[in-house]
C-alpha cells in the first residue's frame, strides 16, 4: 500500500490526525507545512489542498482535505475509529459530524476573526464566544453523546483537540474547561492515552495539553 502522509503544522488542524494515525498504529510519514512561510498557501500545497487548509492526507486514493472526510476515510479503510455498537456508532456519526460543521467552524471565527470581518473584531468574537459556550454547553448536556465516557473514537480525537485550543487561543480568559465537568473529564482521560503521549513529544505540546494546555513548543514548525 502506498504509504501516509501528513501535511501538518504543530498544534493545528492535523494534530486530531495523528492522533487518529497513532490511535490505529498505522505507519505514517509527515511533511511540515512551515506556518511561519504561510506555506498553506504555496501553489504546490494548494494542488492537494485548494483551500490552503491544514491538514491534508495523501492515501492510495488520492489526497484528502477535510478533518472529517480523512477521519471517514480511515474508518472505512481500516475501522477501529469508530464504536462498535449500532446505536452508539449511529451517536458518535453524528456528533463527529457536529464537531467538524458546528462547532469547529465556530471556532475559526473566534481564531481567524479577520478572515470573516471588515469591522471590529470583537464585534464579531462576542457572540462567537456565547455561540461556543452554547454548543460545548449542549454537547455537556447530551444523553446520547456517551462516546465521550466510552474508549477513544474519531469524535474524542477531533474534540480533544478543539477543547485544547478554545483554552489557548482566541483572546485571554474567555474560556474555562472547569465550568464543562463532563468535559474536562473527558479531557482528563484523553490525555492519559498513548496517541497523546506521542503528540506531546512530536508537537511539543505540554504535559497537560488538554486539561492545562499551554502554548506549544515543538521540535519543528510553528502552530502560527
Ligand atoms: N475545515 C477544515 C479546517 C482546517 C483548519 O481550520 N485548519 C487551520 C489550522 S488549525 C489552518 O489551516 N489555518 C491556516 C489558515 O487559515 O490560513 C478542516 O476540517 O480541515
Amino acid at each position: 500500500m502506498t504509504k501516509l502522509i501528513l501535511h501538518y503544522a504543530p498544534d493545528n488542524a492535523s494534530l486530531i490526525i495523528r492522533l487518529a494515525l497513532d490511535h490505529l498504529n498505522l505507519p505514517f510519514e509527515t511533511v511540515l507545512v512551515d506556518r511561519a512561510s504561510a506555506a498553506q498557501r504555496d501553489p504546490a500545497y494548494l494542488t492537494i489542498n485548494p483551500n490552503g487548509l491544514i491538514p491534508t492526507l495523501i492515501t492510495p486514493d488520492g489526497a484528502i482535505f477535510e478533518t472529517t472526510a480523512i477521519l471517514l476515510w480511515l474508518e472505512g479503510r481500516f475501522g477501529g475509529l469508530m464504536p462498535t455498537g449500532d446505536t452508539t456508532r449511529t451517536s458518535a456519526l453524528k456528533w463527529l459530524i457536529w464537531i467538524g460543521n458546528t462547532l469547529h467552524p465556530s471556532q475559526r471565527m473566534m481564531f481567524y476573526p479577520d478572515t470573516y470581518t471588515d469591522g471590529d473584531i470583537e464585534d464579531l468574537r462576542a457572540p462567537t464566544r456565547r455561540r461556543i459556550a452554547r454548543l460545548l454547553t449542549l454537547l455537556s448536556d447530551a444523553k446520547d453523546a456517551d462516546w465521550l465516557e466510552a474508549a477513544p473514537s474519531a469524535p474524542s480525537f477531533y474534540l480533544a483537540p478543539l477543547l485544547r485550543w478554545c483554552a489557548i487561543y482566541g483572546g485571554d480568559h474567555w474560556f474555562d474547561l472547569a465550568d464543562y465537568p463532563r468535559l474536562f473529564a473527558f479531557a482528563q482521560r484523553m490525555e492519559q492515552t498513548e496517541p497523546a503521549f506521542r503528540a506531546m513529544r512530536t508537537e511539543g505540546l505540554g504535559a497537560h495539553p488538554f486539561t492545562a494546555p499551554k502554548p506549544p513548543n515543538p521540535p519543528e514548525g510553528s502552530a502560527v
